[in-house]
């Protein structure tokens, strides 16, 4: 009876593990690194299936092996005691020489694809974007064409984009599984890497273009699962539209409402940390460059879209959103009672910000 439930449960337990293990391989998911795009993450696929050839071959031969002696000389009734040995020269040669061998055919590969993903092939054209990664969020720097934006950049396609990247403050991690593997941003330290997109679509099979996700991939304290970050890949000549965009001053403030929002933006404190490009109140960098923050798909690294009533949710009380940022824990607003935000204080700020085209 219990052995029979036991049964039940242990091949549940393994069919779900089997089910998950091949849902997990799925490239139709916005950050599948089976959904390979481009020379460096198609180097590291060809490298993952290289390995994932050789080893399934090892596995089969060896499994097999096992199982066939462990049936063929299995304890028989009436048999007699099995005959102890002692070491086999010609076996203990191959088991050897045998595993030399395969590291060797795959170190080669593997030493040669680190040095490809390193930096971009010399000679070649390419973009520089410098990345500094905060506790939650990311700056995009680019040092060429004078522009600093965060949590979404863009990049034209098929062009070489060199990473150099630094951390603020602890070890986070950059990664955008279908363009390449993972890079670790370290503080005080310079860490490289390097991309082509080839196409302008993350996902063709919907009808608007995707962008790519990114995300930081190493644990850098509570709210990191939502630090996360978008690619958008563009056509050249939409590149240089956004890039003279990106440039230039943030808009002036034109309705009513957003006058006031900018009034609010001034005396509640948010200038401490948000830089306003064109606003020399405006220039500290603790928190996103809010420039053209109205442009941006995303809010909060990511984690919701960019519209009106999400906004206001987050500047109501970040917290809502995500748990333990520097602005919920610092901004004036939100510890000092006599600067919280009345309701119409927080629509004159999302007018403001939401009109930041
Ligand atoms: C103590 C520093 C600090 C102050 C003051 C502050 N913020 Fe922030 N703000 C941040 C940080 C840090 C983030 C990034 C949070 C994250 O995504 O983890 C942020 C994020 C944001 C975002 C989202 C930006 C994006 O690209 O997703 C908006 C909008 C914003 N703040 C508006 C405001 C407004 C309006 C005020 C004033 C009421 C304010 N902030 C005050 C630090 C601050
Ligand atoms: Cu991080």
């Amino acid at each position: 009876m219990i052995n029979n439930r036991l049964r039940t449960i242990v091949w549940a337990l393994a069919s779900l593990l089997l089910v998950s293990a091949f849902v997990a391989c799925t490239p139709e998911h916005p950050q599948s690194t089976f959904d390979s795009h481009g020379p460096v993450a198609e180097a590291q696929m060809g490298l993952f299936n290289l390995l994932t050839w050789i080893v399934s071959v090892v596995f089969v031969l060896v499994t097999g092996g096992l199982l066939y002696t462990v049936f063929k000389f299995r304890a028989r009734p009436g048999a007699p005691p099995p005959q102890d040995i002692h070491g086999n020269t010609k076996l203990e040669i191959a088991w050897t020489v045998i595993p030399v061998i395969l590291l060797a055919a795959v170190a080669v590969p593997t030493v040669q694809n680190q040095f490809y993903i390193a930096a971009p092939p010399e000679g070649e054209d390419k973009l520089v974007v410098n990345v500094v990664a905060h506790q939650w969020w990311w700056e995009f720097d680019y040092p060429d064409l004078g522009l600093s934006t965060a949590n979404e950049f863009h990049v034209p396609v098929g062009t070489n984009i060199e990473f150099n990247m630094t951390s603020e403050d602890v070890l986070h991690s950059f990664w955008v599984p279908k363009l390449a593997g993972k890079m670790d941003i370290i503080p005080g330290k310079n860490t490289t890497m390097w991309f082509k997109a080839d196409t302008t679509d993350a996902d063709p099979s919907t009808p608007e273009k995707d962008s790519f996700y990114g995300q930081c991939a190493e644990f850098c304290g509570v709210a990191h699962s939502w630090m996360r970050f978008r690619v958008h890949v563009d056509e050249q000549d939409e590149f240089d539209a956004w890039v003279e965009h990106e440039k230039s001053n943030a808009k002036d403030p034109e309705t009513d409402l957003e006058k006031e929002g900018y009034q609010l933006f001034l005396t509640k404190g948010c200038v401490a940390c948000h830089a306003i490009q064109g606003r020399p109140d405006a220039v500290a960098l603790r928190g996103p460059n809010l420039t053209h923050f109205g442009n941006r798909s995303t809010l909060a690294a990511g984690i919701k879209e960019n519209n009106n009533e999400n906004l206001k949710v987050w500047l109501k009380n970040p917290d809502d959103l995500k748990g333990g940022t520097i602005m919920a824990n610092e901004a004036a607003v939100y510890i000092n009672p006599d600067l919280a935000l009345s309701n119409s204080d927080l629509d004159a700020l999302v007018a403001y910000l939401r009109g930041l085209k």
